[in-house]
């Protein structure tokens, strides 16, 4: 695990000496946008962009949701990098980025910017008429997707409808800085004050949205939308990989009465299973951060059922009429 400083790989784990023992995310550098109309120096076109992706990565994975549920498999090319991350950062095995033909993430990041400096992560959106990165902001790559490839995949599909937006701001919010990022706040802790905040912060939350969850299907405004994908891809990780790596144990998604069944909802949308990858997802946790298991095992468990019953039909309408 390292990150560029001026173009030139650097191994070395996160500072949070600087922090009080807190992890803090850093803002993401590249921040272009695709467009349908050409009104960005980025048009959309079938076969010009191209994604990196780890499947272990929550971030990452919203973006393949949304390139699945959008019918976009044939429009956007996808390289997977291998799910250990360790001294060089995100590694491409054998033939994996047919792209750029690099063996490094880093690669790909000094050949879009030869003098970058920050760290190397996926997704990565990749243009290959110009050469460069395009984004790689995961919450803005998965509003690309939804919205300006549509002359080439279900536009009938809207994950973020205006009439709902500000709501699922607003929820995406909250769940970003308590759920998505309360996870890694807590595992990344390297004081257990900081550690106990950002606990206390996660549990409280998902206590919130198991309440919310308990009279309605989905999280805004009944229908399913960006909001529920974004906090689909932390609930999925939770049971095998947070609640022993990252010390999040007060309670199990399984153990919610309502978070439980909203995760087999989900998981159950056609094409999203496809995109879970439980062996790259453990692998990565538990055999890349070796300063929180040093001896890198992979736990043999838990023994998961997504596909069991979920109950939640009685709550709302079904995904595909949530269009
Ligand atoms: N803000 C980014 C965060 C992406 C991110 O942190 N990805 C992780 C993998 S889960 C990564 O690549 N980390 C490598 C590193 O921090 O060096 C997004 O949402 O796209």
């Amino acid at each position: 695990m390292g990150l560029l400083i001026d173009g030139r790989w650097t191994d070395q784990w996160y500072d949070t000496a600087a922090t009080g023992g807190a992890f803090v995310r850093p803002e993401t550098q590249f921040r272009d946008r695709v467009s349908a109309d050409g009104s960005t120096p980025y048009r959309a076109e079938p076969g010009r962009y191209h994604l990196y992706v780890s499947l272990a990565c929550p971030w990452a994975h919203r973006t393949l949701i949304v390139r699945a549920l959008k019918g976009l498999e044939d429009v956007l090319s996808v390289s997977v990098v291998d799910p250990l991350m360790r001294e060089n950062g995100w590694e491409l095995p054998e033939g994996a980025d047919a792209v750029n033909g690099k063996r490094f993430l880093h690669e790909v990041y000094t050949k879009a910017r030869s003098d970058y400096s920050g760290r190397v992560t996926v997704p990565v959106l990749w243009d290959r008429r110009t050469g460069t990165i395009v984004n790689n902001e995961s919450a803005e790559i998965m509003r690309m997707l939804n919205r300006e490839f549509d002359a080439y995949g279900n536009a009938a599909l809207d994950l973020c409808p205006e009439d709902l937006r500000a709501e699922i701001d607003r929820v995406n919010a909250f769940v970003y800085d308590r759920v998505n990022n309360g996870v890694y706040k807590a595992g990344f802790a390297t004081t257990q004050d900081k550690y106990d905040a950002a606990f206390d912060a996660l549990f409280a939350a998902l206590d919130d949205l198991d309440r919310r969850l308990a009279t309605t299907r989905y999280l805004v405004g009944n229908r399913l939308t960006e909001a529920d994908w974004r906090l689909f891809t932390t609930l999925v990780r939770f049971d095998p990989v947070y609640v022993g790596h990252f010390k999040c144990n007060l309670r199990r998604i399984a153990d919610y009465a309502n978070l439980s069944g909203y995760l087999r909802d989900l998981y159950q949308v056609p094409g999203v299973a496809g995109t879970v990858d439980f062996d790259h997802i453990k692998r990565h946790y538990y055999a890349s951060h070796t300063m929180i298991n040093p001896t890198a095992i992979v736990p043999k468990g838990p023994t998961l059922d997504l596909d069991a019953p979920h109950g939640r039909e009685r709550l709302g309408p079904a995904p595909g009429a949530a269009a």
